[in-house]
């Protein structure tokens, strides 16, 4: 084999991550459920750099200086495959990089895939979960497709606990700014880690959120899993907001949108929305509601663009030379 190329999609937490039980290890210090979207991908090329030691990172085209948070994964990877070349490593998202849409979670998750049957591994799921891990808090969740637990309690956990054809829901992203953020995540959760004064009790209030999550997604019900959902999201803004320095990733323009979601609910349609390390919606319905939905989002100003989406699987392999 010369070229192995995986693909990846992003994952929404619907219960989230924010805050780190250890930064080095990159450990959440919460359980998470997410989802995985169809439509938005990583897709990642990995061949060998021959006659070099070097990695070498290319990013939607574009060499990066460092290789950043995908150097403890490529150092975790290489030791169980021994291998003493560099690679080289062609990254491309079909969606914005670095504005809140998890591309992170993408990347890694498609970088282990490709690294695993490239180097022929057969690398155990936990190990995979393990190497995704060190790159991205939330990318062991892209791993796998349908709604997704990570669970961190005892020891690191993933697990589809829906599959995307056991309740077909759409999605809509609306896409309010695609300017890449000025604090990453990585970042902002240790600020607020170090400094909210209300991040103990977003830690108290994990357990109970993932039980209502889990059991409103078996009951496949879209009001609960919307309550739980929002709640959980605007308590992650709260935390950001009361860390010092103050973190916004929620715009005037998100919230505008939050309130055309509100006022499309209050006409009769079950959908709930969540927002992430960025400025952009993600709005969850039924695909019996989403031309009306998106009728109700479309041309506002703003609004950039809306993407749709099903819920996706998870990494595998796409490509082999
Ligand atoms: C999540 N986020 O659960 C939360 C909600 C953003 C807001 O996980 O430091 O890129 O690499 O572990 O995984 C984004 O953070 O951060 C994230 P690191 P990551 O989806």
């Amino acid at each position: 084999m010369t070229e192995v190329t995986a693909i990846a999609h992003p994952n929404f937490a619907i219960i989230k991550y924010w805050g780190k039980a250890n930064s080095k290890t990159n450990t959440p210090a919460m359980n998470s459920i997410s989802l995985t979207i169809d439509s938005l991908t990583s897709t990642t090329k990995i061949s060998i750099n021959k006659g070099s030691k070097r990695n070498i990172w290319l990013l939607n085209g574009k060499e990066q200086n460092d290789l950043g948070r995908i150097n403890p994964v490529l150092k975790y990877l290489n030791n169980i495959s021994r291998n003493n070349h560099g690679c080289i490593i062609k990254s491309e998202n079909n969606f914005p990089t670095s504005a809140g849409l998890a591309s992170s979670a993408s990347g890694i998750a498609s970088l282990v895939t490709a690294y695993n049957h490239f180097f022929e591994l057969s690398m155990n799921f936990d190990q995979l979960v393990q190497a995704s891990i060190l790159g991205s808090g939330s990318a062991p969740r892209s791993l796998l497709g349908g709604f997704v637990i990570l669970d961190v309690e005892d020891q690191i956990f993933t697990q589809t606990i829906l599959e995307p054809d056991e309740w077909p829901l759409s999605i809509i992203i609306c896409i309010t700014d695609d300017n890449e953020k000025t604090i990453s995540s990585r970042e902002g959760m240790e600020i607020s880690r170090h400094s909210s004064p209300i991040y103990l009790s977003w830690l108290d209030t994990n357990k109970k959120d993932i039980e209502i999550a889990k059991s409103a997604i078996a009951e496949k019900n879209i009001k609960r899993l919307g309550e739980v959902a929002e709640k959980n999201c605007y308590f992650m803004h709260k935390v950001m907001k009361t860390s010092s320095p103050p973190i916004k990733y929620m715009t005037d323009r998100t919230k505008n949108c939050i309130k055309e979601i509100n006022s499309i609910r209050e006409n009769g349609v079950d959908l709930f929305f969540t927002v992430d390390a960025g400025p952009q919606v993600k709005v969850v319905c039924r695909p019996d509601d989403i031309n009306l939905v998106k009728e109700r989002l479309q041309n506002k100003p703003y609004v950039l663009n809306l993407i749709e989406a099903n819920i996706g699987s998870g990494a595998r392999v796409i490509d082999e030379d």
